[in-house]
């Protein structure tokens, strides 16, 4: 439940999404339940060009390869864990990275939103994809909570 209103919630990626030209640069979508299950109402769309998210939208970053929701925080709401496994570091090809955006009442918000790649952690980097399979059991590309 990322808003905290008791509903699950449902977080879609959608890697081969073009942001602008910018082909597969990817998003995730993150659709609200309510009383009558999932709606369309309030539907929040984020990738690497939406203001505050860390990074810039590149052809072939495959940003929401795989998402998680979780609550990394501690606050009661589910935040989103979304991979880029398609994200280049510098030049390494591949390397792959991670975000993390908040959940609050209105649903996830990018303020404050953090991302990590492999050389941030000391991790080798080379065609790492690193944040290519989040999901857990909830098969590639989505998340529920
Ligand atoms: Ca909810
Ligand atoms: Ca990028
Ligand atoms: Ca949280």
């Amino acid at each position: 439940d990322v808003n905290g209103d008791g509903y699950p919630d449902l977080a879609v990626g959608v890697p081969g999404e073009a942001i602008g030209t910018k082909k597969k640069a990817g998003a995730v979508v993150l659709l609200k339940g309510g009383r009558s299950g999932l709606t369309g109402t309030g539907a929040q769309a984020f990738h690497q060009d939406t203001t505050g998210v860390p990074g810039v939208a590149e052809a072939g970053d495959l940003f929401g390869g795989s998402t998680r929701l979780l609550d990394v925080t501690g606050d009661g709401k589910a935040d989103l864990i979304a991979g880029a496994p398609g994200e280049d570091l510098g030049t390494v090809v591949n390397g792959g990275a991670v975000w993390m955006l908040r959940g609050i009442s209105s649903g996830l918000t990018a303020s404050k939103s953090v991302a990590e790649n492999p050389t941030d952690i000391g991790a080798p980097a080379s065609r790492a994809l690193f944040g290519l399979n989040l999901s857990g059991d909830n098969g590639p590309g989505t998340a529920v909570s």
